[in-house]
């Protein structure tokens, strides 16, 4: 009998989808193996390849009980296929076919569309650990190291998973697509990344932090929206990742808490008031919060693009075929068709930015977004409880959505922090206060030295309030491999 909770080790690829009676799967995922670990051991240095790290692998899809804490050399993680466990007569949440049963085989109508969510998706989730392969040998702790591992190795899980439905679902072509999830690469010239914000660098830590606040939530508001699709095996893949989805988040805020942290204890010990007097705090080597600030403008914005344009036929293509909901779609209490709902919109008229009614239908990406700008707020205000707690006269602020734009409705102007929409001569003359500088960069650069002691941490960062699994504030995270 087929154990969907507890994961079976009986084949080479963990899994809880009984991978070793459905050979041709089996065999698929077992060739495409190699060429992962191969993309692996390029990326991330051989030192760290070599060194024990204290990380939790999932062991069952039970939420009471998933994870189990171990030292594991990385390239001897178990990456596993998980589903969450199949709901009873799940039903399609939204759209035309809202209430039939939820599929449980590719509907041959929509395939093109799902296979495209899947592979974007997909993409996103090596990318991410492409930006971030050059942290390992900065990082502030032992601590941070292992998050920064651990977040990692459950990105390459994620991209597991996708590879996992494209095999099964999808024949020759999602083999293709698989393979090609490992020859493109973030900021190739060549073959990049799909999305924006996966070519841009991860240069420091700062920006570790504030890409695993705003676009690995950017993840888990997409994930949410897959979560709810009516193709039941993408519904269940993405109700798992959510779960390790969680602490990617907490890394984010409280690394950036920690940050803001110590930055307002450095400047009370040295008896600074005033957060602009960027020089004196620099010297204390610590980062000065109008810079915090910059790193939040550049992460939130580059996230933001992230949902596409604001009034999107994809997005209501996806919804109407009950490919994707939205955000807590089984919560929402309307007909989930959207036959005649209207929903508001920012739009640019002339040198002003109005709100317009469109149907709702249309609107799909732009009100997850909303939803997405509501989620991160709630941290952005949580960090500014750590600086007013310092008594620091200082405020961190998400900037207007127009601002620093790409994609959607506010990439045809250049609107200012605070909404205004500017000339774009004056917009670039002060891009270098609103956004990280050259000098920015290199003074957080100058910051980026290792820490490998344990239970020390780099002068620029606060310890954290609790250790993982409950270990001692001198835990050693990792054991580093001396070559
Ligand atoms: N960059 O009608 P639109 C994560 C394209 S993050 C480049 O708005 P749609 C993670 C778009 O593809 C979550 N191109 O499109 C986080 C379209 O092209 P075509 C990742 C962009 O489909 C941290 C055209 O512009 N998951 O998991 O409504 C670490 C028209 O746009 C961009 C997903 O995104 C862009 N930013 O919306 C690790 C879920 N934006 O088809 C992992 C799956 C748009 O006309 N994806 N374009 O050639 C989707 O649901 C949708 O594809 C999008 C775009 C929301 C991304
Ligand atoms: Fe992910
Ligand atoms: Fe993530």
């Amino acid at each position: 009998m087929l154990d969907l909770i507890n994961v079976s080790y009986d084949t080479q690829i963990p899994n809880n989808v009984g991978l070793s009676s459905d050979k041709r799967v089996l065999k698929a995922l077992e060739k495409w193996h190699p060429g992962y670990i191969n993309w692996w051991n390029d990326l991330i240095p051989d030192r760290f390849q070599q060194s024990l790290v204290y990380l939790r692998t999932a062991v069952s899809v039970d939420p009471k009980g998933w994870a189990k804490f171990d030292y594991v050399k990385m390239p001897e993680y178990r990456w596993g296929v998980l589903l969450a466990p199949q709901v009873e007569d799940r039903r399609i949440p939204c759209g035309e076919h809202a209430g039939q049963p939820a599929w449980q085989e590719v509907p041959g109508e929509y395939r093109n569309m799902l296979k495209r969510l899947i592979v974007i998706q997909g993409d996103t989730e090596p990318a991410s650990v492409e930006q971030q392969r050059f942290l390992g040998s900065t990082a502030p702790s032992l601590y941070d190291l292992r998050n920064l591992f651990q977040v990692n190795v459950e990105e390459g899980r994620h991209l597991w998973a996708m590879v996992y439905l494209l095999h099964k679902y999808f024949g020759a072509d999602g083999r293709e697509e698989a393979d090609d999830l490992l020859r493109r690469s973030s900021g190739s010239d060549e073959a990049p990344r799909m999305l924006g914000a996966f070519n841009e660098e991860t240069p420091d830590w700062l920006s570790f932090f504030m890409f695993t606040y705003f676009t690995d939530r950017d993840g888990k508001m997409q994930l949410e929206s897959l979560a709810q699709s009516g193709f039941d095996p993408l519904s269940r893949t993405c109700r798992f990742m959510l779960t390790e989805e969680a602490h990617h988040m907490f890394v984010g805020e409280t690394g950036v808490g920690r940050v803001v942290e110590r930055t307002c204890q450095a400047m009370k010990e040295a008896g600074i008031d005033d957060p602009y007097d960027i020089d004196r705090i620099r010297a204390l080597g610590v980062i000065d919060l109008p810079t915090i600030q910059k790193k939040l403008n550049l992460h939130y914005t580059l996230s933001l693009d992230l949902f596409g344009q604001e009034v999107s036929t994809n997005a209501a293509n996806a919804f109407n075929s009950g490919i994707k909901g939205r955000y807590m779609e089984n919560r929402i209490d309307d007909d989930h068709r959207l036959s005649d709902a209207t929903y508001q919109v920012r739009n640019i008229k002339g040198d002003q930015i109005v709100m317009e009614d469109v149907p709702a239908l249309t609107a799909i990406n732009m009100r997850l977004r909303d939803d997405y700008v509501r989620d991160a707020a709630g941290g952005v205000g949580r960090w500014n409880k750590i600086i007013e707690k310092a008594g620091v006269q200082f405020e961190l602020k998400l900037p207007h959505e127009g601002f620093h734009r790409q994609i959607g409705i506010f990439s045809t102007v250049s609107v200012d922090p605070e909404g205004k929409i500017i000339p774009k001569e004056e917009w670039q003359a002060k891009a270098k206060d609103w956004l990280p500088n050259k000098a920015d960069g290199d003074f957080i650069q100058s910051l980026m030295v290792p820490v490998t002691e344990p239970g020390k941490f780099a002068g620029w960062i606060a310890a954290p309030k609790v250790g993982i699994d409950n270990k001692p504030g001198d835990f050693e995270y990792v054991k580093l491999h001396m070559a």
